[in-house]
């Protein structure tokens, strides 16, 4: 990295574009300008790829608030055309983290993204299967497959989305959006439980588990129904789920008044350069991991360490080249809960 870089939001960004490797995301069906989603539409003009796909949307801590779908223009075309009722196989991104698992949802919109219905739910214990023993950024599931809803409705502009509350670290919340056509949809609506939105501006903040993963489940089993549909969406009564996979449809949900969509806030990346993330509580933020552990054997891919003021990301067990922070910015924090930041 060559110190021409400027110190700027754009530099930061631009320096942290190797940083695809941590947290999590998606990568089939191909979410919103993923650089490393599969069979991913073209970019539309004007917007560029997100070399922070993998980051969360939100964080409390950090105090940023990005729109649901991180970006609001879809794809021109679809990342992927599925038929209702069809098995779908969503993929994550082999280079990922789990943050001791936590609560994931794969929604629908039909609304460009404004509202969504729960069509599968995996909680508790997201990218880690079961119960870990004690906190762990491991991976030990990278894909859910599950059936589709034969009730969706067809439509060239639907809007899938996974998100996610992570189980430990800084409170985030994780979500991608992929433009999909549904079709063979028989129905003009679907009814499921509305997604469930927390960590993010205006929204409830789901602590830590700390090993306990009924934290924050109340806002799942208690989350209200909406119905949505490519004319509108409504709300309706509760879910009454039980918190686990499968959400109840229920298709006697009572219209009410019509949901509010979230305001979404602009997103200073200036105020949050590079992947936000939370020191270690031994409080040792810029702890530099030892350079000499640099390209010395074997590590978990995704995980990443301070290295000087610059950061490495383990691939594929080898540690990466040190990649620099950037002029004036140095790394924070240890264990894959690393991110550049200013002093
Ligand atoms: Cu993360």
């Amino acid at each position: 990295m060559k110190s021409t870089i400027s110190f700027s939001a754009a530099a930061c960004v631009a320096t942290l574009a190797g940083l695809a490797s941590a947290h999590n995301s998606i990568i089939y069906p191909c979410p919103r300008y993923s650089p490393v989603g599969l069979q991913c539409p073209a970019v539309p003009a004007g917007q560029t790829a997100n070399g922070d796909i993998n980051s969360p949307i939100s964080s409390v801590q950090l105090g940023y608030s990005q729109p649901l779908c991180r970006f609001t223009t879809p794809y021109a075309t679809p990342s992927a055309t599925w038929t209702a009722g069809q098995s779908v196989t969503i993929k994550f991104n082999p280079n990922a983290v789990s943050h001791s698992g936590g609560n994931c949802e794969f929604s629908m919109s039909y609304d460009g993204g404004k509202t969504f219905a729960v069509i599968h739910r995996e909680l508790r214990y997201c990218f880690v299967g079961s119960k870990p023993a004690s906190p762990t950024n491991a991976v030990s599931v990278s894909s859910y497959t599950f059936n589709l809803p034969a009730d969706l409705p067809s439509s060239d502009k639907a809007v899938f989305a996974w998100s996610w509350v992570n189980a430990s670290g800084n409170r985030e919340f994780y979500m991608n959006c992929a433009d999909v056509a549904i079709k063979g949809g028989s129905s003009k609506s679907y009814t499921g439980p509305q997604m469930v939105i927390a960590n993010y501006q205006g929204y409830p903040t789901i602590p830590e588990f700390n090993g306990n993963y009924e934290t924050g489940m109340e806002h799942y089993t208690g989350a209200k129904n909406i119905t949505v549909s490519p004319s509108g969406s409504t709300t309706g009564g509760e879910s009454g789920g039980s918190g686990n996979s499968a959400p109840p449809a229920s298709s006697s949900a009572a219209p009410a008044k019509s949901s509010t969509p979230p305001a979404s806030t602009a997103h200073d990346s200036s105020a949050t350069p590079g992947v936000p993330h939370k020191p270690q509580e031994s409080g040792g933020s810029s702890a530099p991991a030892s350079s000499a552990s640099g390209n010395s054997g074997a590590c978990t891919s995704g995980l990443m360490q301070c290295s000087g003021t610059g950061y490495q990301i383990c691939n594929e067990g080898v540690w990466s080249p040190v990649y620099s922070c950037g002029v004036g910015a140095s790394c924070k924090g240890s264990d894959g809960h690393i991110y550049c930041g200013w002093p």
